[in-house]
């Protein structure tokens, strides 16, 4: 901090001045992506949840932007800091938290695993397509009968010759089936492999999953391997073990850390300006108690949650991050979020439950959000094993 005035007066978008705490260049990377987010997703996220779609050529523009793998460093990347990255995920889940896990599967995700475990080729191929979004990824961890315990993947890799030959079914693949390359983890006889499945391989196919009331404006997946046959060149060389895709989460994990709050802002900013606005008993509902303890509750898990996540950020840029913290980050900043949505979506009353307003879109996406990436109860027993040193998983 470089002041010690008090600030001039409370700004209910600030309200803790933590915008102090950021530097410069932090403050132009958010501002950037924030203008990004109120010109090119907020006027039409609506829409996009409503049909249940999200633009392909948004990925192209995310890639211009920078966001794409914006915390790795090279092949294309733009190396930033993971605190500029966290501000990223919160200003693009602000808009939408099917932008911001667009923007999570590819770099934190799909990029992570090639940049992170990947052959020096793979890296040359993939990475600088995809920081630019003219190459789409997926990460395909998830199956039918295994999603908290990824360790029961059913998925097999199995050595043929000088090739692998892949069968299983992977699900809920954000991106799946519109990504030029899927990252597919599989077991096989030595631990647990990645493979990048490019599209169109013989084999892989995929179907999107419809009927979702949640994260509308984001694609999800099924992806079928029917005996896939891959040169051993398609797998991630670095690692045989669940810590490959773990690895991977952590980053991902960490951008919902703050992305979530970006969903809890916009809605405690939609909730704040329409009791200001709206009338009843001769009165803006504003001027009510019970609405005003609802506000400064948002207020407070807005601030509390930004603070939180700043310090996983520094925790993070200064290499002293465990995945433990992330899964505190995780844990505490989405139960927030969910908690600010469904007050906000009260303060609405009935306008509160259409799309003309942001509220039920993000609580409705929120819902996701607290499944994905670890469940709630998940990042519970991930603290509470070490708080206690007891696992409590099995
Ligand atoms: P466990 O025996 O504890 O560990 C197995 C190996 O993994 C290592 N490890 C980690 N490494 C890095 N980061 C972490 N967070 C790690 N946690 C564990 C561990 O050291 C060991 O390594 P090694 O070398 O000794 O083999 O594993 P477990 O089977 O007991 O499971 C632990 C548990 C339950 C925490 C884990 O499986 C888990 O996190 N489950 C939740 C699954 C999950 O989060 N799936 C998300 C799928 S992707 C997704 O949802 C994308 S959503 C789209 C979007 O983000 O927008
Ligand atoms: P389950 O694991 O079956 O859990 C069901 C319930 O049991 C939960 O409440 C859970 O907390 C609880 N539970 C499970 N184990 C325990 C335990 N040991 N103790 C106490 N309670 C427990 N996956 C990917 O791999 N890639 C993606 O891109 C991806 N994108 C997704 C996008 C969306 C929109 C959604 C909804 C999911 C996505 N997923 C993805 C899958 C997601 O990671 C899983 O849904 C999540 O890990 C939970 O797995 P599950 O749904 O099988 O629930």
């Amino acid at each position: 901090m470089t002041s010690a005035a008090a600030p001039a007066q409370i700004r209910p978008e600030d309200y803790l001045a933590i915008d102090r705490l950021l530097s410069d260049e932090e403050r132009d990377i958010r501002d950037t992506v924030r203008a990004f987010v109120a010109d090119r997703v907020t006027p039409y996220v609506g829409e996009w949840f409503e049909e249940a779609r999200i633009p392909l050529e948004l990925a192209g523009e995310l890639g211009s932007l920078g966001v794409l793998g914006m915390h790795l460093q090279g092949y294309g990347c733009a190396g930033a800091s993971a605190t500029a990255y966290g501000l990223s995920c919160l200003e693009l889940e602000a808009g939408d938290s099917g932008v911001r896990s667009l923007v999570s599967v590819q770099g934190s995700l799909a990029m992570f695993a090639i940049w992170k475990w990947g052959s020096e080729e793979q890296k040359q191929e993939w990475l600088p397509r995809m920081a630019e979004g003219k190459a789409i990824g997926c990460f395909g961890l998830t199956e039918p009968d295994a999603g908290s315990d990824p360790g029961s993947m059913r998925t097999r890799a199995k050595r043929d010759g000088s090739d692998w030959i892949l069968h299983g079914q992977k699900m809920w693949i954000t991106n799946g089936s519109v990504a030029d390359v899927a990252v597919v983890w599989a077991q096989s006889d030595d631990g647990v492999k990645g493979f990048l499945v490019p599209k169109g391989t013989p084999g892989f196919t995929t179907q999107e999953i419809h009927k979702k009331l949640s994260l509308r404006a984001s694609v999800t997946s099924e992806l079928l391997l029917d005996d896939v046959r891959l040169p051993d060149s398609a797998r991630l060389p670095e690692v045989s073990s669940l810590r490959g895709p773990l690895s991977c989460l952590n980053e991902a994990r960490y951008g919902i850390v703050w992305g979530a709050i970006g969903a809890a802002r916009a809605c405690f900013e939609a909730a704040l300006s329409y009791a200001k606005e709206r009338e009843q008993f001769g009165k803006p509902i504003a001027s009510f108690q019970i609405q005003q303890q609802k506000l400064a509750k948002m207020a407070l898990e807005v601030n509390r949650g930004t603070l939180l996540a700043l310090h996983l950020g520094r925790m993070k840029d200064a290499g002293v991050l465990r995945p433990e913290h992330v899964s505190m980050g995780k844990l505490a900043n989405v139960n927030a979020a969910l908690e600010v949505a469904r007050n906000a979506r009260q303060v609405l009353g009935a306008n509160g439950v259409t799309l003309e307003y942001p509220v039920i879109r993000h609580m409705n996406n929120l819902e996701s959000v607290v499944t994905y990436e670890g469940t709630a109860d998940v990042h519970a027993l991930v603290v509470g094993e070490a708080l206690t040193g007891i696992g409590a998983f099995r």
